[in-house]
């Protein structure tokens, strides 16, 4: 989370978030009903993840999907305990109550995640909120797919953090899916809809991180904590 990350680091942080999701896939096949619950993949993610974590600072947050075993490992959480979280077991990073897609490690600002989509939008805007409040000019990075950027929860949140102008970049992570469905709303609209909102929208492609790095850090400028949208 430097400056200047180095480029190899990068790359090294997507291939260990791609053989995590390979060891999680197998994981899921070889242990039928070991395993509680469900996972989600996040194939051809690791670019966006690992870009737009590597423009955040110490003391930043993020808040993001169910697709959610490559955040934490950017942010630099042990894996060890997150398979151990997966396998639901005491000695995971949730003490085993939460499972593949509960994942959470406040102390590296990762805020947490569910199974319900969109839910990172409203909660991340909150915590955008308090980090406004604390004002020492934290940011915090809000993931979601394009699928929840149909929901209302979205639109709300857009409204919110520009009238508030609070401290949040809010990245679609756009894979033209919506569950099975493809393109459920159609098109996206360049910016996912943040200039609607007097936001300021760029769109990237997700699968270079090199593209994805300038999308997430300077746009959240950092005045005392108060930030937000460019008019
Ligand atoms: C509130 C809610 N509604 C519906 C679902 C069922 N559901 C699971 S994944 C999904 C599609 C989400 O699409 P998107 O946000 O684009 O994320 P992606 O899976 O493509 O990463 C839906 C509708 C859910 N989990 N939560
Ligand atoms: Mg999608």
């Amino acid at each position: 989370m430097s400056t200047a990350p180095d480029p190899v680091e990068l790359y090294r942080q997507m291939v260990r978030i791609r053989e995590f999701e390979e060891r999680v896939k197998s994981s899921f096949a070889d242990h039928p009903g070991v395993i509680r619950g469900h996972t989600h993949l996040a194939d051809g993610a690791e670019a966006s993840i690992v870009g737009s974590i590597a423009a955040i600072r110490p003391g930043d947050q993020v808040m993001a999907t169910y697709r959610c075993h490559g955040y934490p490992i950017a942010l630099g959480t042990d894996t060890t305990a997150m398979l151990a979280e997966i396998y639901g077991r005491s000695t995971g990073l949730c003490g085993g109550y939460g499972g593949s897609m509960h994942l959470a490690d406040p102390e590296r600002g990762f805020l947490g995640t569910s199974g319900i989509v969109g839910q990172s939008i409203p909660q991340a805007t909150g915590a955008a909120y308090a980090a406004q409040v604390r004002g020492v000019g934290e940011v915090v990075l809000c993931f979601f797919g394009d699928g929840a950027s149909k929901q209302g929860a979205f639109h709300e949140s857009l409204n919110i953090a520009s009238l508030w102008k609070l401290p949040i970049v809010f990245v679609m992570e756009n894979n033209s899916f919506s569950g099975s469905t493809h393109r459920a709303g159609g098109r996206q609209r360049r910016g996912g809809g943040a200039v609607g909102h007097q936001g300021e929208g760029v769109q990237h492609a997700g699968r270079d991180r090199r593209r994805r790095r300038p999308a997430a850090g300077p746009r959240a400028r950092r005045r005392g904590g108060r930030t937000g949208p460019r008019r």
